[in-house]
């Protein structure tokens, strides 16, 4: 068979292995070796559909074992992976289908009639597993012959959304997303014992690239839950010996108090990143539990980059040190000037992790990506004496809510562009559940009288619903500063 470099990572030879890698609650266990099958046949399904190495497959699907048979399908046939959040309207998908020309879009059975016009062929897949991508891959022969796939080969885009408001598609390697998940699970000590609760969707680098890949390749285990659900979780955790999520997670779970010492005194490891964990979160947890969450750091474009030691102080407010392999280098924002230690700038990373540029936007990739290989990541942060790296702020305009990236400039754009609306600014309110919720200030046009509700209805249409405002401020005018520019401080403290 030919060298696919991901697919050969992450199974490590395991193809044939009987032993259970996804134990689905509710339905059934899959094996490593029926995994294995069925992508199998799905690669054959995507070879008869034209699909030439390079070609994107783009999926919108609610997470199920099928889905990942899937990705790794994708990865098998020499095509590049494209997940797309279940949450994005029409209007969000048409934007990603345009720029990135899939020759495959899997979606749910009931959007598929939303997607007959796009020029794709439309499969579907539903959480259950039904739909027409498995009943036209039934007839497929099961052994596949992976296509070459070389280190530096495209495995995936993942689209992250620019403060310009302009999603971007980062292309993540086949060694990207490789090398990165061998060294966490060697860092994070991953074996074939484990048992991953998992809970994170598969759409994001999270769930997927960490969490997944990081179980293949050890060869461990995932209770394998379609979403967040409070009683599946306290439920399965004891089935569990794992578990990543985002700080929502574990701000929910402490807030229950079956969620105690005895329920998870066997556990060896939580994770949690994607957003910033609370100090008080962490104190809180140890506390409970008797565990100290082991938090990272990391981005579509860049996978991990940090992570607290697994042994050694996990420290409270840190992300921890560069993982080996991974250069973290602090800037002067301005200037690009390396600043001396314990200084606070500009976090830029390097390694093998870097993905490779953004899909046909060189001149953005240019402005991000340095041509020494250093990718500039809008977090501000500092090097403690230590060498522990603690993010101290973000340079980039971003709300992060329940480790969901939202972009003011997106849903400004939308604001602005609503009836009666002068203009307005969109800016993140503490919220004790998602970290962050969306906020907006409107301003109407002179003697309009804008409500807020009406306004909330026409953006549903178009913006995910996770990124409508959660309040909505009718204001007179937007404080700017001197130089014009709105001041988002200001409004975060009045109205937070
Ligand atoms: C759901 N909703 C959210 C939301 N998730 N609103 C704001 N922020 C979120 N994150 C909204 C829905 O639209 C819905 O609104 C309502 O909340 C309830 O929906 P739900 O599906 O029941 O939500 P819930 O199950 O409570 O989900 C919350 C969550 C989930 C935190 C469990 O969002 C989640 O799993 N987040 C993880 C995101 C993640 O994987 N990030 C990793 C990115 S990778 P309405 O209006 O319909 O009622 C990355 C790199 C790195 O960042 O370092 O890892
Ligand atoms: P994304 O674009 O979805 O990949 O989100 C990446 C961003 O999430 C980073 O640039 C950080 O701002 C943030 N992030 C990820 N992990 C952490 C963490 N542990 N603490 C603080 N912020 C984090």
């Amino acid at each position: 068979m030919a060298a696919n470099h991901l697919f050969d990572g992450l199974l490590c030879g395991r193809e044939n292995d009987p032993r259970r890698l996804l134990d689905v609650p509710g339905a059934r266990d899959w094996s490593y070796a029926e995994l294995v099958e069925l992508s199998g046949r799905l690669a054959h399904l995507l070879l008869e559909q034209n699909v030439k190495p390079g070609d994107r497959i783009a999926v919108q699907v609610q997470k199920s074992a099928q889905a990942i048979a899937l990705y790794l399908a994708t990865i098998r046939a020499g095509a590049v992976f494209l997940p797309l959040n279940t949450a994005y309207t029409r209007v969000e998908v048409g934007y990603f289908l345009q720029d990135a020309e899939p020759a495959v879009f899997v979606c749910a059975s009931a959007r598929e009639a939303e997607f007959n016009d796009i020029g794709a062929r439309v499969l579907t897949l539903d959480g259950d597993g039904s739909g027409s991508l498995l009943q036209a891959a039934g007839d497929m022969p099961v052994a596949f012959d992976n296509v070459a796939r070389a280190p530096r080969d495209l495995a995936a885009i993942l689209y992250t959304s620019g403060t310009t408001g302009l999603s971007k598609g980062a292309m993540l390697s086949h060694d990207n997303l490789l090398s990165n998940a061998l060294t966490l699970v060697d860092y994070w000590r991953f074996t074939a014992d484990d048992a991953l609760l998992h809970a994170l969707p598969i759409f994001h680098t999270h769930g997927l690239f960490v969490a997944t890949n990081v179980i293949l390749i050890a060869g461990a285990s995932m209770i394998f839950l379609p979403r967040f659900d409070l009683e599946q979780m306290i439920e399965q955790l004891p089935a569990a010996n794992t578990l990543m999520g985002v700080p929502t997670f574990y701000t929910r779970l402490l807030a229950d108090k079956r969620f105690n010492r005895g329920l998870v005194a066997h556990m060896r490891l939580f994770v949690s990143g994607s957003a910033p964990m609370l100090a008080e979160t962490h104190v809180q947890f140890e506390e409970r539990t008797g565990h100290r969450i082991l938090e990272r750091y990391g981005m579509t474009e860049t996978n991990m980059n940090t992570s607290n030691p697994y042994d050694g102080e996990r420290r409270v407010g840190s992300v921890g040190f560069p993982l080996p392999g991974v250069e973290i280098r602090i800037t002067d924002p301005e200037s690009g000037d390396e600043l001396p230690p314990g200084e606070t700038g500009m976090i830029e990373v390097r390694g093998p992790n870097v993905f490779l540029g953004y899909w046909r936007k060189p001149e953005k990739t240019a402005l991000e990506l340095r041509s020494n290989g250093f990718f500039i990541s809008g977090d501000l942060g500092k090097i403690d004496a230590d060498g522990y790296l603690h993010i101290l702020g973000r340079e980039k305009d971003l709300i992060i809510s329940g480790g969901y990236n939202i972009y003011p400039k997106q849903i400004e754009t939308e604001i602005d562009a609503l009836d009666g609306v002068l203009e307005s600014a969109v800016f993140g309110i503490p919220d004790a559940d998602l970290g962050e919720a969306v906020a907006a200030a409107v301003v109407p046009v002179a003697d309009v009288e804008l409500d807020s509700e009406q306004l909330l209805k026409s953006l549903a249409p178009v913006l995910a619903r996770f990124k409508l405002p959660r309040r909505v401020f009718i204001i007179d005018e937007l404080p700017r500063n001197a130089m014009g520019k709105v001041q988002k401080n200001i409004l975060r403290d009045s109205h937070g």
